[in-house]
C-alpha cells in the first residue's frame, strides 16, 4: 500500500523482468533474489508496501517460455531471501506468459532493436521488421490486462520496454494513477523521429500522470518531442503536458546505487577471496597496476572504443608495456540478436589482438572474465581496480560507475593503528583507484570533473587519459575520489527511491477525461 493524504491505495509495480529468478528443483519451486542492484531495490519497496508485481515470467531473457510456468505466485515474508527472518508483508508476482513469436519481435525485436537504438542516438543497429511493432502492440496490452486484472490505485511503469502500457490501462482506469520511469536516455526529436511509431508511443506514455527520467535534459528532449509530434498536446512552461483533458508531469530524477552495501561488499571476505582467485587465475602481479572495465556486452558501452585506446596507448608509449593489466569483466546479452552476437566475437578478437601484439612472456596486457559473480565478488574487482574505465558511447545513467565509487571505501586514517587493531593488512586498498567516465553518460552530470572526463570516439585523446589516470599520484586520487564519494552518497538508491514514491503518492489524481 502507498500511504497518502486519501488513505492507502494499492501499488502495482510493472517491469519486463520479473525480480526473482524461479527455478524447479524435483518439481519443487525455489526463488532466488536476483543481484541486481536495482531489481533488489524495486524489491524492497514493493515487500514493504505489499501489492503486485507484473512481469515477463522469466528472469533470464534467454529461457524457454515453452518451460516456463505462467501464473501468479505469492511471495510470502522473506521469500526470496532466508535470512530475511522478520520480513513486513511479501507481494503477489503477477506472471507474463509471453510467447515465443512474443519474445523475439517484441522483446528481442522492438524493445532491442528500434527503441534500444534509437534512445541511445544510434542509427545503424535499428531494424524495422513489420512485424515488431504488431508484437510491441500485443505484448504491451498482455502487460496492461494483468495491471487491471490486478485493480491497482498505483501502478508504477518501468523502462522504455513498456511504452504503449499506460495508455492501455488509462482506457480501463481512468481514474488510477499511473507513473513511469525510462531508465535510457530521450532523444532528439530529430532522432526520435526515426521511430516509425513515434506518435503512438508519445500517446502511450501520455496515458501516464507523471514520466520520469533520470536527468533534466532527457525530460525536456521528451517534451520537445511531444510538442512536435503530438498535435493535441500542449507543452506548458511548468514542464507538464497538458494532454486528453489530464496534466502530465515530466520530472528528473538521477539513479544512484545502495553506496553502504556496495562498500560493505567490497570488505566482504567473498570479494577478497574472489579476487584472490583472479589473481591466481590470471596470475596478475601485484606490482602491476589494474584497469578494469565492467559491462554488459553492448554496443552502446564503448567497450571496442575502450579497447582501441588501449591499444593506442600501448602504440604510442612503449614505456606503459607491463606496467598494467586491463581486466574486462563481460556479461552477453541479448544473444538473440545478430548485432549483439557480432559485438561479443569483436570484443574477444579485440582482446586476444591487443594480446598477440603487446604481450609478452611474462605480461598478458588484457584479460577477459565472464564468471557469473554475484555483487559482493563484483565488489571484489571495483575494490582492487586502480583506474575504472566507463566509455559508454551513450548511456542513461551507468550504475557500474557509482559501483566502482562506492566500492573504494574510505582510507584507512592511520594504517599502523588499523594493523595493529586486527583490522586487516591496509595495502593497496588505502589509495583508492581513478575513475575515466564517458562525458555522454548521465552520471557524468553529477561525478565530472572529478572523474576524468572522455569522449571515447577521440581515441587518442582517450587513450592520453588514461595514461593520466595511471599515473595519478596518490593525493589527487584521494581529492577525487572524496568528492566522488560524496556525490555518490548524495544521489543514492534511498534518494531517487523517495522522490518516486512521493511521485506515485502524489495527491493530484488523474483528472476525468474534460478540461472544465
Ligand atoms: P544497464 O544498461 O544494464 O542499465 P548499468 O547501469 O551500467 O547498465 O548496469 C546495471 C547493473 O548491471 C549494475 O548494477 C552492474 O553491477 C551490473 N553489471 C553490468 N555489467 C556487469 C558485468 N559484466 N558483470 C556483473 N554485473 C554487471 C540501464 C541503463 C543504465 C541505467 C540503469 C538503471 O542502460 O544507464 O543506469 O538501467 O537505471
Amino acid at each position: 500500500m502507498i500511504d497518502d493524504a486519501s488513505g492507502d491505495r494499492s501499488l502495482v509495480v510493472v517491469s519486463n523482468r520479473e525480480p526473482y529468478v524461479h527455478e524447479y528443483a524435483d518439481g519443487e519451486p525455489t526463488v532466488e533474489r536476483p543481484a541486481g542492484g536495482l531489481v533488489s531495490a524495486l524489491d524492497g519497496v514493493v515487500t514493504e508496501t505489499g501489492g503486485t508485481w507484473v512481469a515477463w515470467g522469466s528472469g533470464d531473457a534467454d529461457f524457454d517460455p515453452a518451460v516456463a510456468p505462467d501464473g501468479e505466485i505469492e511471495l510470502p515474508p522473506g521469500a526470496a531471501d532466508s535470512t530475511a527472518a522478520d520480513d513486513p508483508p511479501g507481494y503477489t508476482l503477477s506472471r507474463v506468459d509471453l510467447p515465443r513469436r512474443l519474445v523475439e519481435n517484441y522483446y528481442y525485436g522492438y524493445s532491442n532493436q528500434v527503441l534500444w537504438p534509437i534512445c541511445h542516438l544510434e542509427a545503424d543497429p535499428v531494424t524495422v521488421d513489420p512485424e515488431f511493432a504488431p508484437a510491441y502492440r500485443e505484448a504491451n496490452r498482455l502487460f496492461a490486462d494483468h495491471v487491471v486484472a490486478a485493480d491497482p490505485d498505483v501502478v508504477w511503469f518501468q523502462d522504455y520496454h513498456l511504452a504503449l502500457a499506460p495508455g492501455y490501462v488509462r482506457e480501463e482506469r481512468p481514474d488510477a494513477r499511473l507513473v513511469q520511469f525510462w531508465h535510457v536516455p530521450w532523444p532528439t526529436p530529430e532522432f526520435f523521429e526515426i521511430c516509425p511509431q513515434a506518435v503512438e508511443l508519445l500517446r502511450g506514455l501520455l496515458g501516464n500522470d507523471a514520466v520520469g527520467f533520470h536527468l533534466e535534459r532527457y525530460a525536456a528532449n521528451f517534451r520537445d518531442c511531444v510538442a512536435q509530434f503530438v498535435p493535441d498536446a500542449a507543452v506548458m512552461e511548468s514542464g507538464e503536458v497538458r494532454y486528453d483533458g489530464r496534466t502530465v508531469e515530466t520530472y528528473a530524477s538521477p539513479i544512484g546505487v545502495d553506496a553502504d552495501r556496495v562498500a560493505e561488499n567490497a570488505r566482504s571476505d567473498a570479494a577478497r577471496h574472489y579476487w584472490d582467485r583472479v589473481v591466481d587465475r590470471y596470475d596478475l602481479d601485484p606490482n602491476r597496476s589494474v584497469v578494469l572495465g565492467v559491462d554488459r556486452l553492448d554496443y552502446t558501452k564503448g567497450i571496442v572504443e575502450r579497447l582501441d585506446a588501449l591499444a593506442h596507448l600501448l602504440e604510442t608509449n612503449p614505456d606503459l608495456a607491463g606496467e598494467f593489466t586491463y581486466v574486462q569483466k563481460g556479461t552477453r546479452t541479448r544473444e538473440g540478436i545478430p548485432a549483439y552476437r557480432r559485438y561479443y566475437d569483436e570484443v574477444r578478437d579485440r582482446i586476444a589482438e591487443l594480446d598477440r601484439v603487446h604481450g609478452t612472456a611474462d605480461w598478458t596486457p588484457a584479460v577477459y572474465i565472464e564468471d557469473d559473480v554475484d555483487d559482493r565478488e563484483l565488489a571484489g574487482l571495483y575494490r582492487n581496480a586502480d583506474v575504472a574505465v566507463v566509455s559508454s558511447r551513450r548511456d542513461g545513467m551507468n550504475l557500474v560507475a557509482k559501483e566502482f565509487v562506492a566500492a573504494q571505501g574510505r582510507p584507512f586514517p592511520n594504517a599502523g593503528l588499523a594493523q595493529a587493531r586486527g583490522l586487516g593488512t591496509p595495502t593497496r586498498d588505502r589509495v583508492p583507484g581513478a575513475l575515466v567516465l564517458s562525458q555522454f553518460v548521465g552520471a557524468a552530470e553529477s561525478l565530472c570533473p572529478a572523474a576524468l572526463s572522455v569522449n571515447p570516439y577521440d581515441v587518442s585523446t582517450f587513450a592520453g587519459t588514461i595514461r593520466e589516470a595511471l599515473a595519478m599520484g596518490e593525493n589527487e586520487r584521494r581529492d577525487r575520489m572524496d568528492s566522488l564519494r560524496s556525490s555518490v552518497r548524495e544521489a543514492d538508491i534511498d534518494a531517487w527511491l523517495a522522490t518516486q514514491l512521493d511521485v506515485l503518492a502524489a495527491d493530484e489524481r488523474a483528472a476525468p477525461a474534460n478540461d472544465d
